[in-house]
């Protein structure tokens, strides 16, 4: 088990596309256990692999009060969306900073599970902004760019102040 470092706001590495995953190999297991270690213990309730700078097609979710359901997709993808909804998100490269983002309401998803195995779902509330927030991690995208620029450029000196004084 290993907690993992997490890429901070404006590290180029977060603007990284991420890979399909074509097999299920012991080190993506690993991958995965280590990415629900270093999410839980930030805490948060979502993760991708870009987050720590592996560039595969993987997220986790754990949006349950409990904290004991953990949802592991590899090469996740939207099939279907419905509607509109606003919900305040943080992020673990982000930290400290909570904006409201514009996402679908109702989401359709495919993915592979750890077995290798394709699955389907639906997936609505803070669930759903959860995978898209994490989907657009593997695609280079961080919350903070639906934001306007001028929000971008202050939470970006934020940011690279708060790196420099904790280098
Ligand atoms: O960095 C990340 O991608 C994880 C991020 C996911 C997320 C949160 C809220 C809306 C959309 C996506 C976080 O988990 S930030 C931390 C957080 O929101 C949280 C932490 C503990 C309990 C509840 C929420
Ligand atoms: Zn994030």
């Amino acid at each position: 088990m290993a907690l993992l470092p997490i890429l901070q706001y404006p590290d180029p590495r977060l603007y990284q596309k991420a890979a399909p995953v074509r097999e299920i190999t012991q080190d993506i297991r690993d991958l995965v256990r280590d990415l629900a270690e270093t999410m839980y213990s930030a805490p948060g309730v979502g993760l991708a692999a870009t987050q720590v700078d592996v560039h595969k097609q993987i997220i986790i979710v754990d949006t349950s009060d409990a904290r004991d359901t953990l949802l592991v997709l590899i090469n996740p993808e939207i099939l279907a969306s419905e509607g509109v909804q606003y919900r305040e998100e943080g992020c673990l490269s982000v930290p400290g900073i909570y904006e409201s983002v514009e996402r679908a309401e109702w989401i359709h998803v495919r993915a592979m599970a750890l077995d290798g195995k394709l699955f389907e779902f639906e997936s609505e509330q803070l669930q759903a902004v959860c995978i898209q927030h994490e989907m657009d991690h593997l695609r280079g995208k961080v919350f903070v760019d639906y934001l306007s620029r001028l929000k971008r450029n202050r939470i970006r000196a934020k940011m690279q102040k708060q790196q420099r004084l904790s280098a």
